[in-house]
């Protein structure tokens, strides 16, 4: 796209008469709508245009953004009331909490500002809630994202005893009821209770529809968290996403960023005496936009691996992630999402980490006694999965060269001996050796021993790299230069924190890109949507009537009608269907697949379930089997 009209494509969106009925977190992205035709080089770079839209400044009369003032206000406000709770943890907590991808991240952060806490000294503040329990850390419940009262039971079990809590509940359309029934249990008991709501609508587009057994509506709440002192809004618009509605890609990053920013001003305040400022705040995005760049300037290497994890899927074959350290959580949320969002099975992509359960460190502990797809520790990977790989599929390598090196160079030996198909990518620091060297202040006879073990360490690192890379087919190593990480350089207490912030919000591009892209490549997108989505909860459900109504051009109500009678497996809809809530459907449509491009063969063409469903057989790939009715 030229320069002029890729600015125009980048502001579209903000267009007052785009898409108007569509909150922007449901919108579809003007720079992706031929996204499904892009090779895997096109793709990322989409993918890389979409993602600098997060940090775009705000212009007057468009939506406030991630440097808004009144954002960067509203953030160190909550920074400053973090920093009391670690000052005086006594009967105080910091609870993160959200559904999908918005839970998992509240796990990942609250996990690593704890672990920061004991490396202090001080003993944890952060918990976290996910709905549908830890399983739904690793695979898909989407169900229990449409219950607010089980919010709300799971907020008050988290808190028990409690006397003051920060509660940071995260929807990034600003839709989930799970969220809405934790933020009103939160309005009802100010005394104890300060509730925060990060997502990236404009307050006026939450949700306003009616939830089970409740009198008020996401959008409600959000109204009184607005008329209420001690309630904050954290909303900017980070634009639409680069596949519509998927929240996990641009939602997900920019809640790590926002959070990551707010919980490292708060601990900097507690512990090394750095007040909480705006400019800090200002400071820190702009280092997790130097990270978005620096990731993207290795468009090939994500590339290759696109193309890689593409081919695989596209041959019946899977995609296998193997990490270490928190850069394995990532892999394994990304694993996780492609269930609901691409309607996988949870074999066609699987992320497996050092350590397993140990190293997660989740509060139900070890899982695996749910089945295999909760097996997920190195181990597991090499007695259920290994022996059953050929070369149609790909193996790839996630860590950093802090990780045991030798460890991945093994495992590396490990899966050549029974496939090719082997991928690397890894994070190193420039300079890092005197990054190092910053942290030790000691005698002069200490330093040196210390500089020489350092040498010594990244040597050792180079050799085993070299040996990795011979036995992989390709290689993604995203060197930081010094310059990208000033945060980490200016302030010592925090480099412990935001180095693996750079590096994780860095894999999190990564990999959604490589799921996301492999996706594209195997045909299960249209334009920019997500076709084949599953319809586990009350938001997929309208977002699959909306699709259906966009591709067919049919009513509202004809479209319903049609996704119910693909949901139910059935020609007409008799009996009690048409009178069933929304929650029965979604209920239904779990052991279902393809229940919407089926509907949208029948709205097309006007046939049979039967004869849609033999037609969508005979075409795999659902881009072409729509495309050739459209
Ligand atoms: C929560 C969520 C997403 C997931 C899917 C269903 O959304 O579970 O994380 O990818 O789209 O919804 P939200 O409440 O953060 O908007």
């Amino acid at each position: 796209m030229a320069g002029s009209a890729w600015t125009s494509a980048l502001c579209k969106w903000e267009s007052p008469d785009y898409e108007p009925s569509l909150p922007v977190s449901e919108k579809s992205n003007p720079l992706t709508c031929d996204i499904d035709r892009a090779s895997a080089e096109s793709i990322v770079k989409m993918l890389h245009r979409c993602d600098v839209q997060m940090f775009q400044e705000e212009s007057e009369g468009t939506y406030q953004r991630l440097l808004s003032d009144q954002v960067v206000k509203t953030l160190a406000e909550v920074a400053k009331r973090a920093e009391l709770i670690l000052k005086d943890p006594q009967d105080s907590l910091v609870v993160l909490s959200g559904c999908g991808t918005s839970g998992r991240l509240a796990f990942l952060i609250a996990a690593r500002f704890n672990r920061a806490l004991r490396q202090l000294k001080q003993n944890p503040v952060y918990s976290y809630i996910i709905a549908g329990g830890d399983r739904a850390l690793l695979s898909s419940q989407e169900a229990p994202e449409d219950d607010p009262k089980l919010g709300m039971l799971s907020l008050k079990k988290v808190c028990e005893g409690k006397k003051r809590v920060l509660f940071v509940g995260i929807s990034c359309g600003l839709s989930a009821p799970f969220v809405a029934g934790q933020l009103d249990f939160c309005l009802q008991h100010p005394e104890v209770y300060t509730p925060v709501l990060i997502g990236f609508n404009p307050a006026h587009q939450a949700r306003d529809e009616a939830m089970p057994g409740c009198t008020f509506t996401f959008h409600s709440v959000v109204q009184r968290m607005q008329e209420h002192a001690n309630a904050f809004l954290i909303n900017p618009a980070v634009g639409p996403e680069a596949i519509s509605g998927s929240s996990r890609m641009k939602g997900g990053s920019a809640t790590k960023i926002l959070l990551e920013v707010v919980l490292s001003a708060a601990q900097a305040a507690a512990f090394s005496r750095t007040p909480v400022t705006c400019n800090g705040i200002v400071q820190h995005i702009g280092a997790h936009k130097r990270t978005v760049d620096v990731t993207y300037s290795e468009c090939e290497g994500i590339a290759a691996l696109v193309e890689a994890a593409g081919r695989s899927l596209q041959g019946g074959g899977c995609v296998c992630y193997l990490g270490w350290g928190s850069l394995a959580v990532l892999s394994l949320m990304d694993a996780s999402e492609c269930n609901p969002t691409f309607g996988a099975d949870y074999e066609d992509v699987r992320g497996f980490i050092s350590g397993g359960y140990a190293e997660l460190n989740i509060n139900e502990g070890s899982l695996t006694s749910l089945g295999p797809d909760f097996c997920i520790a190195h181990e597991d990977f090499l007695h259920l999965l290994l022996p059953r790989l050929t070369d149609k599929d790909t193996v790839l390598l996630i860590y950093t060269h802090c990780d045991d090196v030798g460890d991945v160079l093994k495992l590396a030996r490990r899966v050549r001996e029974k496939m090719v198909n082997l991928h690397a990518f890894y994070h190193q620091a420039d300079g890092d050796t005197s990054a190092a060297l910053q942290q030790v202040s000691i005698h002069q006879s200490l330093f040196l021993y210390i500089y020489v073990s350092i040498y010594r360490s990244v040597y050792v690192f180079f050799l085993l790299q070299d040996d990795i890379n011979k036995l992989c087919l390709s290689t993604l190593n995203i060197t930081w230069p010094a310059a990208a990480m000033p945060f980490c350089r200016q302030n010592r207490t925090l480099s412990s924190v935001s180095v693996p912030q750079q590096w994780e919000l860095s894999t999190k591009l990564v990999l959604n890109a490589v799921s996301t892209g492999a996706h594209i490549l195997k045909g299960k997108i249209y334009q920019n949507h997500m076709i084949d989505v599953q319809v586990t909860n009350s938001k997929l459900y309208r977002r699959a009537t909306r699709l259906l109504q966009r591709l067919s051009g049919r009513p509202g109500p004809q479209c319903e009608e049609a996704l119910l009678k693909a949901i139910y497996q059935v020609e007409e809809l008799t009996g009690d269907i048409p009178s069933c809530d929304i929650t029965t459907h979604t209920h239904k449509a779990r052991s279902r697949t393809k229940v919407v491009p089926a509907a949208l063969v029948c709205l097309l063409t006007g046939c049979s379930l039967v004869e849609a469903e033999s037609h969508l057989k005979q075409r795999p790939i659902i881009r072409e089997a729509v495309e050739e009715l459209l």
